[in-house]
């Protein structure tokens, strides 16, 4: 299925944008008080916003904003026109809650099923949603998405692993939709238990909610046989569907019709060229239980200056190799989870397993330990060799410092001993603040 808005003439797209724009723009200093107070301090009312070239007037929205005005402060809507909540955790504090009216949920499905369609999925597919089920976007959001495009879901969202496997065989699934990290465990599982990928007929897996890289996406590949895709989203904006990858693979389309992106300078705030790297900002065109004008995603990327060859005329962005807050300093260096696991499986696609733990020595300097784990096969081998084993950690260590430019101490572990994950995996444990 081709989706014509992905492929509208870009003056016409403008010209929807900029007709969206000031209806959401009105529309939230009409109903949100909290907006109104935030736009009159910053000198901003209906007569000095015509048109999305003036979107560069409107203040930023945070997170912290949301969670502020917890549970309902920033909705547009009486709760009658709410349909559904989600939620997005966070690790500390209240969550934040989004209320959906059912414009929302109609536009969100919208986006996420021409998603599907773009990865080359059709009403054929049986799709299985190993994402959770809940308060979280992923589980609900795919399963809408694949039931608009006709889809053959199976809701089994995450968990039971050796169950999973079995009903894909079975069910002659085509498509699984869970987060990379998941998508890992359920590799893992299917080696030990002597899993025939070939038995299969899995065509497609989609994933996103957390980074990954081109290297894991590789080793997923070639382990499954499977296609790869890459599926962006957040909580705030909708959920999975704000954009995804086209088989050109290279950069993820944002449904820009619904979803207007700005890239910034963190630091500074001012507007960034496309092409430049710096962090994304969303303005949702349509939404209508909880608009956001302007919002602060933390994640990292630049809006890709050329035209994809697939013809799409929505602007892409490039994968989201980290978020701001993902940056670890080390000795005044900044490192990122996705560059530690870049190395390792540049080294070898198999350690895919890694934990990162940071701490401070005696003198108060801190410390980045990378915990890798080995296959059973290499564990047995190296475990037998002392020589062997020290080989492997000093080629670990050496080419994480050569890259990064800071010292590393690597540390092999037993097999099936970093915890494995459902969801989003925890890679990074910070024990430095406990020092202090
Ligand atoms: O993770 C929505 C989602 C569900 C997206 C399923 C894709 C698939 P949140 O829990 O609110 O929502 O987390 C949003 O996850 O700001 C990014 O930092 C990260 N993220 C989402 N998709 C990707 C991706 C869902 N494809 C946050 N690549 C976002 C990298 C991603 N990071």
């Amino acid at each position: 299925m081709i989706s014509a808005p992905d492929f509208m003439p870009e003056h016409m797209l403008r010209d929807v944008q900029n007709r969206k724009f000031l209806d959401v723009f009105r529309r939230v200093y009409a109903n949100v008080p909290w907006y109104r107070e935030l736009l009159e301090k910053n000198n901003v009312n209906p007569d000095s916003v015509k048109s999305l070239t003036d979107i560069v007037k409107l203040p930023f929205v945070k997170k912290t904003d949301l969670r502020e005005t917890y549970p309902t402060g920033m909705f547009a809507v009486p709760m009658e026109k709410i349909v559904r909540f989600h939620a997005s955790s966070g690790t500390t504090g209240k969550p934040i809650v989004m209320g959906y009216a059912r414009e929302d949920l109609d536009a969100w499905s919208e986006c996420s099923s021409r998603a599907l369609a773009m990865f080359g999925l059709t009403a054929k597919d049986v799709l299985q949603v190993s994402y959770g089920y809940g308060l979280f976007t992923g589980g609900l959001g795919l399963h809408d998405a694949g039931e608009r495009l006709g889809c053959a879901v199976l809701p089994t969202s995450g968990g039971n692993t050796g169950r999973q496997l079995m009903l894909m065989r079975d069910l002659g699934v085509t498509a699984i939709a869970c987060t990379p990290s998941y998508f890992l465990h359920i590799i893992d599982h299917a080696r030990k238990i002597g899993f025939d990928w070939s038995e299969t007929k899995l065509r497609f897996g989609i994933h996103g909610a957390e980074p990954w890289t081109a290297e894991m996406r590789k080793f997923m590949e070639d382990e499954t046989g499977y296609v790869a895709r890459d599926i962006y989203g957040l909580t705030e904006v909708s959920g999975p569907g704000v954009g995804g990858d086209c088989p050109c693979n290279s950069g993820l389309h944002i449904f820009e019709d619904h979803f207007y992106p700005e890239i910034i300078d963190p630091e500074t705030l001012e507007p960034l060229p496309d092409g430049e790297l710096g962090e994304l900002v969303f303005t949702t065109l349509d939404k209508v239980g909880l608009p956001l004008i302007r919002y602060r995603t933390r994640d990292i990327t630049r809006i890709m200056p050329d035209r994809c060859p697939c013809g799409r005329t929505i602007r892409r962005i490039d994968r989201i190799s980290h978020r701001s807050d993902d940056m670890m300093i080390i000795r005044g260096v900044n490192v990122f989870p996705s560059q530690v696991e870049s190395i390792l499986l540049a080294i070898d696609p198999n350690l895919v397993n890694f934990q990162i733990h940071l701490d401070k020595d005696a003198s108060g300097l801190d410390t980045i330990e990378v915990k890798v784990e080995p296959t059973p096969a290499q564990f047995n081998e190296l475990w037998n060799d002392d020589d062997a084993k020290e080989a492997f950690r000093k080629r670990i260590a050496g080419s994480l410092k050569d890259t990064i430019g800071i010292g590393f101490k690597a540390t092999v572990v037993a097999p099936d001993s970093i915890p494995r994950s459902e969801g989003k995996c925890k890679r990074v444990f910070d024990n430095r603040g406990a020092k202090e």
